[in-house]
């Protein structure tokens, strides 16, 4: 295709140079890619017409990584980043990640791109294969939103309703498939970018005043309340206001995010915090008030491991929720999850009705008279949150000397290290340790995948390290061997990309959370449960992971089997974090 006479570097002269106008205009920095002829167009615009001045390209060796880490970083920056993946192909290995992100609520713009949508224009063969009617059909259902503009002149307005409605609460990974003949159309004329600050997403939904006065009543009337949370922690700083409202009625506060995924808001050190003893307060619970949860019948009840059965921890418990879950239900995936009767269902952003509960409720208990009743819940719930931490630094004692190292052992070993650092855990808690001997902070921790699809780790671990770079802080991810195995060259791009992310593996050599799925059935069953291991255990031979990493060009010692030695590798690898700006990775065997 010849070059319009007028092009020069800074005018834009095709499709996809108007594509990088875009992405410069609303602000984006990073684009992850893995390469692919359907976006050659595109990617000659990032390159060459972008030049210096466009988004940083981010090498990734696979379009789930791609989109992994753009989820991490959305998470970290509180700002997307786009995901370039190729056509059909590029898409379907991206569509693990896009489901995880929309899970969790994030919002990542993935561009797509198809061979040409005008068969005249085709090659044989791949053109044809790699054409879909309608390419977004593939993650339709677990996208906000899908199109595929069919000019190019089209462009700008497909772009920005992508963009606004990916950031409209509750968020989520919007795709926009740009065909490879518009990205490579000479432009006649000048396409205009608009004002992007007319397209910014409307502001979230605050509650109604009544349905907040009659929360606060009931809240303040209650007998035993508990606070739950789940994803409440997607919007920094909400903590304050969450342990406000628990200091006010003595209630305890359950962070769900601590047993399924989610997005931490309770910080583990706060008295009331009762999240490792959830069904304790839950069974006491006359009044629950459920922020952000998706998985209230996770939180209101106990599931029997191997017959699956669900049984509520109180029968009378009532209900008060503020979620927007209700705007992101989606018939495929049910990710709404069981019905719940609610009492008090709110439709709001639960972070924004957070500070008008809290003044509602101040103003009710102003007139009550049960201050002391609150006063000794409070020191009766504190004194079992104190006398749980206290169980949990026993056991980190009593199985100090365990071979292969217990999980406890190990998260206690990377705290030593990781204390007086400026730490952000970007991925992982170590089987759940890292939340109970850590000063467990939420801001500093970025969560799960939400979608409890693996392959997230690594990868999002990596966008974290890309949001915070050049912050000075340590960015931690404590990493399961599994996990890692799907996005191991994931590895690549924190060597390739200097992203200076320190990974210590809680390896325990094996898919441990099936082996104890089989030992259940097994022991169902009437089975041997010595055979739980067969097609689970990755033992043999074992993968090297430190040889794995050496192989990318990250620093890497390993493996570790013994307490004493993981110290000081910790510390050999935080300097080559620190003071070179490159990943480490230190591999630790622990108890399977
Ligand atoms: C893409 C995907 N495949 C399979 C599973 C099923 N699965 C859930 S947990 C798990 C084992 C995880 O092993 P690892 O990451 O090593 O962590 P561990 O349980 O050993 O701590 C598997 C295979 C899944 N959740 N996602």
């Amino acid at each position: 295709m010849r070059p319009p006479a007028n092009s020069s570097p800074t005018a834009p002269g095709y499709g996809s140079d108007l594509v990088v106008d875009l992405l410069r205009a609303v602000g984006i920095e990073h684009v992850a890619i893995n390469p692919g002829a359907t976006f050659r167009g595109l990617h000659d615009s990032l390159v060459n017409y972008a030049g210096g001045r466009g988004p940083q390209l981010v090498l990734t060796t696979h379009e789930e990584i791609a989109v992994a880490l753009a989820h991490g970083y959305a998470k970290a920056k509180g700002a997307p980043m786009a995901a370039v993946v190729h056509d059909i192909v590029g898409l379907q290995h991206a569509s693990m990640a896009i489901f995880n992100a929309f899970c969790d609520r994030v919002p990542v713009l993935v561009l797509g791109a198809t061979g040409p949508m005008d068969t005249a224009k085709r090659r044989p063969w791949i053109d044809w294969i790699h054409t879909a009617l309608v390419q977004g059909t593939q993650v339709r259902d677990y996208v906000k939103l899908d199109d595929q503009p069919a000019s190019v002149a089209a462009i700008p307005e497909a772009f920005l309703r992508a963009w606004r409605l990916a950031r409209t609460e509750p968020q989520g990974p919007v795709y926009l498939c740009l065909d490879a003949a518009l990205q490579e159309e000479a432009l006649e004329r000048p396409v205009s970018v608009p004002d992007v600050a007319r397209f910014q997403p409307a502001s979230p939904p605050h509650p109604d005043p009544r349905a907040i006065d009659d929360a606060a009543r009931r809240l303040a009337d209650a007998r035993f309340p508990v606070i739950v949370a789940e994803f409440l922690g997607r919007r920094p700083g909400v903590a304050a206001s969450l342990c406000r409202l628990a200091e006010l009625l003595a209630a305890p506060l359950v962070d769900l995010s601590a047993e399924y995924q989610g997005r931490p808001s309770v910080p583990g050190a706060h008295p009331l915090d009762m999240s490792g003893v959830r069904h304790e307060v839950l069974r006491e619970a006359d009044l629950v008030l459920a922020l952000d949860v998706s998985n209230l019948l996770g939180a209101l009840g106990l599931t029997d491991r191997s017959t699956r059965e669900v049984r509520l921890l109180n029968e009378s418990t009532r209900v008060i929720s503020i979620s927007l879950e209700d705007y992101a239900a989606r018939s495929w995936a049910q990710t709404f999850q069981s019905l719940v009767p609610v009492d008090v269902p709110i439709a709001a952003d639960a972070t924004l009705a957070l500070p008008a509960l809290v003044a509602a409720v101040e103003d009710r208990l102003r007139r009550d008279r049960g201050a002391a009743e609150r006063r000794a819940r409070a020191q009766r719930v504190a004194a079992r949150h104190a006398a749980q931490r206290a169980e949990w630094q026993a056991v980190v004692s009593i199985e100090r000397s365990s071979r292969p190292l217990a999980p406890s052992v190990l998260a206690a070993e990377v705290w030593g290290v990781v204390k007086d650092e400026d730490w952000v855990l970007a991925n992982g808690t170590g089987k759940g340790w890292a939340r109970r001997l850590w000063d467990w902070q939420p801001e500093r921790v970025a969560g799960g995948s939400g979608g409890a699809g693996l392959g997230y780790g690594l990868p999002a671990a990596l966008g974290v390290t890309l949001a915070h770079r050049d912050s000075g802080k340590l960015c931690v991810n404590l990493q399961a061997d599994g996990d890692l195995l799907y996005v191991v060259s994931g590895l690549y791009t924190a060597a390739h990309h200097r992203l200076p992310l320190l990974t210590v593996m809680f390896n325990n050599r094996t898919y441990g959370n099936d082996e104890e799925h089989q030992e259940a059935m097994a022991k169902a069953r009437g089975r041997p449960v010595e055979n739980k291991v067969v097609g689970i255990r990755i033992d043999d031979p074992a993968p090297d992971f430190a040889r794995i990493a050496q192989g990318f060009g990250v620093h890497a010692e390993g493996p570790i089997d013994t307490a004493d030695a993981v110290g000081p590798a910790l510390r050999r690898a935080v300097r080559v974090v620190k003071e070179e700006g490159r990943p480490a990775l230190v591999d630790v065997i622990t108890r399977p």
